[in-house]
């Protein structure tokens, strides 16, 4: 591994590109995740690599919403897992939640590693493993629809981070709320989702926990009130215009 030395103005984003370069080398990565990596790093580079006010918005609706599910589940893909195991799996011990691997490159191999990686952040039970044991998503092709009966299948709201649109938009046609977590304010997944938190998922996934905390502690009307005020599609405006400011910036620089 690159000696990257911490006084680096950029380390966090370093650390974490080496450690996407590692697992894509170890198999656990798809072939093109290192692309939808780079693409968040851009746009994680114009926002400052900070979580901003409408991101912060997003990730406390988003709590609301996670604690009044019924039966939430966190959905993971490679990139995800390899970012953010620990995180993800933390925040399923405080829902009380299931996680469930769903790859858009699924091999055997890669779901083999991807729930290794999980086990090794401390989760026993992993959903979406299992080559027999699922259900096709209404409207999607391919392995991407699997979803498992315990899971994806019967839950009212998905923790989807760094989807891709078709999956999104074929989850809320099949009467699902997304929650997703997506550096691009203009992709096909933060347009369509119910709950779009558009910042990197290694700072999103910790402060959603912060919330859920917090929050754990309200009574329902509030958490209501929370998910009432909020308005996804102002608030990823907010999102874009932030974008828009950062890029300005630099150019007038
Ligand atoms: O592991 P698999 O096989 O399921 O494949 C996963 C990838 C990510 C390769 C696959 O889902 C894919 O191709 O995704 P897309 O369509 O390229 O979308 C990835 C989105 O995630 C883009 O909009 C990126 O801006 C965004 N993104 C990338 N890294 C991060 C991110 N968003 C938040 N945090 C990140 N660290």
């Amino acid at each position: 591994m690159q000696k990257i030395h911490p006084e680096h103005p950029r380390y966090q984003s370093l650390i974490l590109r080496e450690k996407m370069a590692q697992a894509y080398k170890q198999g656990i990565l798809a072939d093109t995740a290192l692309i939808a990596h780079g693409r968040g790093e851009a746009f994680d580079y114009i926002i400052g690599e900070k979580t901003t006010l409408p991101a912060n918005k997003a990730i406390q609706t988003a709590a609301a919403s996670l604690i009044l599910a019924k039966n939430p589940v966190i959905s993971v893909n490679g990139n995800t897992a390899v970012l953010a195991s620990k995180e993800v799996v933390d925040l399923a011990r405080i829902l009380k939640v299931k996680i469930e691997i769903n790859l858009y490159y699924r091999t055997p191999q890669r779901v083999v590693k991807v729930e290794h990686l999980l086990k090794v952040a401390g989760v026993q039970e992993i959903l979406g493993s299992d080559e027999e044991d699922y259900l096709p998503i209404n409207g999607l092709e391919g392995p991407r629809s699997r979803t498992s009966p315990e899971g994806v299948h019967k839950a009212d709201v998905i923790l989807v981070p760094l989807e891709d649109g078709d999956r999104v938009e074929a989850l809320k046609a099949n009467g699902k709320k997304i929650i997703t977590i997506d550096l691009n304010p203009l992709s096909r997944t933060s347009k369509n989702a119910t709950i779009s938190i558009v910042d990197n998922v290694v700072r999103a996934l910790p402060l959603l926990k912060q919330d859920i905390v917090k929050l754990k502690e309200c009574q329902s009307h509030q958490l209501k009130n929370i998910i009432k005020e909020f308005d996804n599609h102002k608030n990823l405006q907010e999102s874009l215009r932030i974008v828009q400011q950062g890029y300005v910036k630099d150019v007038e620089l």
